[in-house]
């Protein structure tokens, strides 16, 4: 399928697709394996110029949009989603300070995170606040010029490698949703330590962390946009960065039916290469069919986004229900195509699958997103 590619777009998904060939898929097992982060493919990426791909070109980056950041996700995500999480997480935790950042927030933390040099990270989750974002405990107490916070985040992508944090806590607890408020904080500021690191099923190389706050205190210009506005701040970014976490599914997706592809055409039962099957190539078909629908659903919404689109939690909560979804199913049934061999860990396929499983969950389960979708539709109805 053509889909129009910019001629810059399409450089950038050569680039990403290039790297993730020659220097993610040879380390991805071996990375998956023994948790390792992948801070020489940061490097590469960094060098590459990719980092930046949807920061604005004032501070540093290229000046593209989400669906710059998907392309490049999803040919990442192609030959690892863990690996490929160290550049999304960082989108993750960038894009509250792109959206609501003030130009000195902007000049401040952006170039560095345009360049590779600094990755970032979104601390919203706690023990106790998942899919109820709005059960947050972390506080933020404003004392003098600066902000006291207190609370721990868990679950924190990029956690702990991550040098720019977006982290939403309580300002007000009377004040509901309206009593959050985004700040930025930084590594190495006092009082702001990393806890547990997690040990997961899939996105191994991708690290987990609790971030820990105690007595923490960070220059009341850390802000991000308005007291109070927390939530808020936490629900557009989320908006804007599901169609990356679909462009991850999509990738994983992709190369998991890759390998299932090749793997049938090589393996010979009966006289004759599985791929002669019908069982087999009605299988292989389906993948193939669910992937392309759920690329054409993120690549649309991900332009309707970058259009300037002031409204589109419904879009975007679809096209990361709809790729999540069919990155588990084609995934399983990769590790069904090529049997007992999809199974064992010398294959990628079995990693593939433990990597899509996260991908139903994180940055809103699909059950939380089907109740985005329905209320914005009875919403929509409603207006009518
Ligand atoms: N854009 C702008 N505003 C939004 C919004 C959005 N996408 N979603 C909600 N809001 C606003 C609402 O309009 C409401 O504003 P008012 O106070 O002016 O009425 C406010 O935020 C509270 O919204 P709501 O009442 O819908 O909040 P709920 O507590 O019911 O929670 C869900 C809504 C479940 C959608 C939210 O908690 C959520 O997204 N949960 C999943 C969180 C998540 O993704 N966690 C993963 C961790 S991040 S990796």
């Amino acid at each position: 399928m053509d889909y129009f590619l910019t001629e810059e777009q399409q450089m950038i998904k050569e680039i990403a697709a290039r790297i993730a060939r020659e220097k993610i898929k040879p380390v991805a097992l071996k990375y998956d394996e023994e948790g390792i982060f992948p801070r020489d493919i940061v490097k590469i990426l960094a060098d590459s110029d990719l980092c930046g791909v949807y920061i604005e070109e004032e501070y540093g980056g290229f000046g593209g949009g989400i669906f710059e950041m998907a392309l490049v996700v999803e040919e990442l995500s192609k030959a690892c989603g863990g690996i490929a999480l160290s550049f999304a997480g960082t989108g993750l935790g960038a894009f509250p300070i792109i959206l609501f950042g003030t130009e000195e927030q902007k000049q401040k933390f952006l170039p560095d995170i345009a360049a590779g040099t600094k990755l970032a990270a979104f601390g919203l989750t706690e023990a106790n606040a998942g899919s109820d974002a709005a059960g947050i405990q972390t506080t933020a107490v404003l004392d003098g010029d600066e902000y006291i916070l207190n609370g721990t985040k868990q679950w924190i992508t990029n956690g702990g490698e991550a040098d720019v944090y977006t982290v939403i806590a309580c300002t007000n607890r009377e004040k509901g949703a309206r009593g959050f408020s985004a700040f930025i904080v930084e590594k190495g500021t006092p009082g702001f330590s990393f806890g547990k690191k997690e040990n997961k099923m899939g996105i191994r190389a991708s690290v987990t962390s609790e971030l820990v706050f105690e007595d923490c205190r960070i220059p009341k210009e850390n802000l991000l946009y308005r007291e109070g506005m927390g939530f808020i701040v936490a629900m557009k970014t989320l908006d804007r960065t599901r169609p990356g976490v679909a462009a991850q599914a999509l990738g994983i997706a992709q190369g998991a039916l890759d390998e299932a592809l090749k793997y049938s055409q090589e393996r010979e039962q009966f006289g004759k290469s599985i791929s002669s099957f019908q069982a087999v190539q009605h299988m292989l078909a389906d993948m193939a069919i669910q992937i392309e629908a759920a690329r054409a659903l993120v690549y649309q919404t991900c332009r309707y986004i970058d259009s300037g689109a002031k409204v589109f939690s419904k879009e975007s909560a679809m096209s990361k229900v709809f790729a999540s979804d069919t990155a588990m199913k084609v995934t399983i049934d990769a590790v069904q195509v090529m049997g007992g061999y999809g199974y064992m860990k010398e294959y990628p396929v079995e990693k593939m699958m433990r990597d899509a499983k996260i991908t139903q969950i994180y940055e809103g389960t699909n059950q939380i997103q089907r109740n985005v979708i329905a209320l914005e539709m009875i919403k929509e109805l409603k207006g009518k």
